[in-house]
């Protein structure tokens, strides 16, 4: 589909302006905003995840890349998601320490909001205390943990430590998720549930507070 390609190619090259036009334009033609989502905005991170990798892009690339995907999203956001959903579930939800990669985590909060969670973001690079901070004012029914690093991805299990020392493992629902995160790992590091994707990351939350 030609609407998408140019998406592709205007978040692999980092334009604002072109990735929000080409998005407008998708929607305008009666494209399906999941297909936007998956084969236009999410599909060139990948490319210039590998265009990284390949040594053919650097950081500055990469967070214009970024920054031209968030915008892009926003314009989807509607059309993804109701506005006014009544909110039954509180999680709080952050990228952990020492990492700063946060469009996967955004997406996932934005699907949860739609579905009736009520989103306690904590941002990225969110350290065990910052968790713990949260979950003290806010008594959520979940926490939610994404990692883009290997480096980063043992960082979950500091958060399922300190609850298990806090006394709180019990009460609490854990999720991870994020690019190198798998079933198995998350099982290592403790967690209730693991999603590789947003949409997915919805029915298992739902499942992990009993709303399904
Ligand atoms: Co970075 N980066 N990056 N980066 N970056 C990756 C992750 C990398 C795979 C690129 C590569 O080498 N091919 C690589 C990691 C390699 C590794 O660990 N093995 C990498 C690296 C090396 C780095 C730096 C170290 C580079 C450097 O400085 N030399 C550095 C680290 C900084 C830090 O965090 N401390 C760095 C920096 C950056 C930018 C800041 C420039 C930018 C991030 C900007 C931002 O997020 N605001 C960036 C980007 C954009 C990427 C890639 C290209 C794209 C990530 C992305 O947004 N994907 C990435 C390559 C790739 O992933 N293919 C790469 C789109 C997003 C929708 O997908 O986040 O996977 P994702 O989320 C999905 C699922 O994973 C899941 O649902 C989401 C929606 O479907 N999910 C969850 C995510 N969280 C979940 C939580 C859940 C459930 C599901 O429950 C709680």
């Amino acid at each position: 589909m030609e609407e998408i390609q140019k998406i592709f190619e205007s978040v692999r090259d980092g334009s604002i302006p072109d990735t929000k036009a080409n998005v407008q334009a998708a929607l305008d033609a009666g494209i399906d905003p999941d297909v936007i989502l998956k084969k236009g905005l999410i599909s060139a991170m990948d490319e210039v995840g590998d265009l990284f990798a390949r040594g053919d892009y650097y950081v500055p690339e990469m967070l214009l890349a970024a920054r031209a995907m968030q915008q892009g999203l926003n314009i989807l956001k509607p059309h993804l998601v109701q506005d006014d959903v009544e909110t039954k579930w509180k999680v709080v939800m952050g990228t952990v320490k020492g990492d700063l990669h946060d469009i996967g985590k955004n997406l996932v909060a934005m699907m949860l909001r739609g579905a009736g969670f009520e989103v306690i973001d904590l941002g990225t690079d969110s350290t065990p205390e910052r968790f713990l901070k949260a979950i003290r004012e806010y008594n959520p029914h979940m926490i939610g943990m994404s990692a883009l690093l290997t480096t980063t991805m043992p960082n979950m299990k500091l958060v399922v430590k300190m609850l298990e020392k806090e006394g709180l493992r019990e009460q609490i629902k854990v999720m991870v998720g994020g690019a190198p995160v798998t079933e198995e790992f998350a099982r290592a590091v403790g967690a209730d549930g693991f999603a590789r994707d947003a949409g997915v990351a919805v029915r298992v939350a739902k499942g992990l507070v009993g709303a399904s």
